[in-house]
């Protein structure tokens, strides 16, 4: 059967899709273009947007994606691009059925180039209203720290957002964490992670992606966070995959970018049957989807083509993703 029609109308929750990994590269070149800014020349990728696309088609690791996603970040200035970027992206998610987003976005890759954190998330703030006012659709922001950076840094960017009352307010409903993963272990940031936790802040972090099933239980055991981003190394340790089952921790899977970045070489390497046979709670999810081909029901028609799931299955992943949300209970109890 064809499941495309059935899975476009599945009511979506996106819990991993950072806001800057959805600059597409004709957004990219005419931001560059009207707030002048120097794209590298000695790299053939920017002479032209198909160039570029065609380059993102051939990334080699995490770090080779990282370096095109700074670079292209770099073209975001004012608040109105920010709420452009917010915005366009709301656009294709609520086209794609997502009734709830909570959406990442890397504040010190901004600031460390001389844009205000007040700038991003006012930007990011009018697009969330526009887009809950013309859709309907609920967003929350997740703030990720930069794991190659230090901890001192991302204390600093800890402070400021606390400062002006976001984490108080529900500007921000949560923290993450980003960036290079392997040989930066989440326990580094304990500290930031232990402020958070008696701040009443959500916790993610991105573990298990390149970094070993370790990164996991670090994750859980040092910073305690409440999901893991990724986490496909998970069923290199059976005992504590059984306890991320029993404990309901929501794994945020984004397939489309595990093969892009080579975590995997097709989908169906992905865990997904062992996850679901063992009572894995997940969700599927887009990640950069300017840079790796796809938004969030690409996502699901890749694993719908590679896993063949049933319909009580598809549902059985659309419910956990709205008792994983971090929305309130009366906005799941809508979603449900
Ligand atoms: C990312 Cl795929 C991925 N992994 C880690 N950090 C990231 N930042 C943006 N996309
Ligand atoms: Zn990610």
């Amino acid at each position: 059967p064809n499941f495309t029609p059935f899975l476009a109308a599945l009511p979506k929750c996106e819990h991993h899709l950072h806001i800057e990994g959805s600059l597409s590269p004709a957004t990219l070149f005419r931001l560059a273009k009207s707030n002048n800014i120097a794209l590298p020349a000695e790299d053939p990728a920017f002479q032209s947007i198909e160039a570029l696309q065609a380059r993102y088609e051939r990334f080699t690791s995490l770090d080779d994606f990282l370096g095109y996603y700074f670079i292209g970040m770099r073209t975001l200035l004012t608040v109105s691009d920010f709420e452009t970027l917010g915005y366009e992206y709301f656009q294709k998610a609520h086209a794609d059925g997502v009734h709830h987003a909570e959406i990442f976005f890397d504040p010190q890759a901004h600031t460390e180039r001389g844009v205000a954190y007040k700038t991003v998330v006012e930007g990011l703030t009018a697009a969330q209203r526009r887009a809950e006012a013309d859709f309907g659709l609920t967003s929350k922001l997740i703030l990720c720290f930069l794991r190659h950076m230090t901890a001192d840094e991302a204390g600093k960017t800890y402070q400021e957002a606390s400062a002006l009352g976001h984490f108080s307010d529900g500007t921000v409903a949560g923290i993450g964490l980003d960036s290079s993963e392997v040989g930066n272990p989440p326990e580094i940031f304990r500290e930031v992670y232990m402020s958070a936790k008696d701040a009443g802040l959500r916790r993610t972090a991105h573990a298990g992606e390149e970094g070993d099933s370790t990164y996991i239980s670090r994750a859980l055991d040092l910073c305690h966070v409440e999901r893991i981003d990724h986490g496909i190394h998970l069923v290199d340790d059976m005992e504590l995959l059984k306890r991320v089952a029993a404990n309901k921790t929501l794994i945020t899977m984004c397939p489309l970018s595990n093969v892009r970045l080579r975590c995997v070489t097709k989908v169906a390497e992905l865990p997904i049957r062992t996850f679901l046979d063992n009572g894995v709670r997940f969700s599927i999810n887009s990640d950069d989807p300017a840079y790796f081909g796809g938004y969030i029901l690409d996502n699901y028609l890749a694993v719908q083509d590679a896993f063949t799931l049933n319909v009580a299955e598809w549902k059985s992943i659309a419910v956990a993703a709205i008792e994983g949300s971090w929305c309130g209970d009366d906005r799941k109890t809508v979603l449900l």
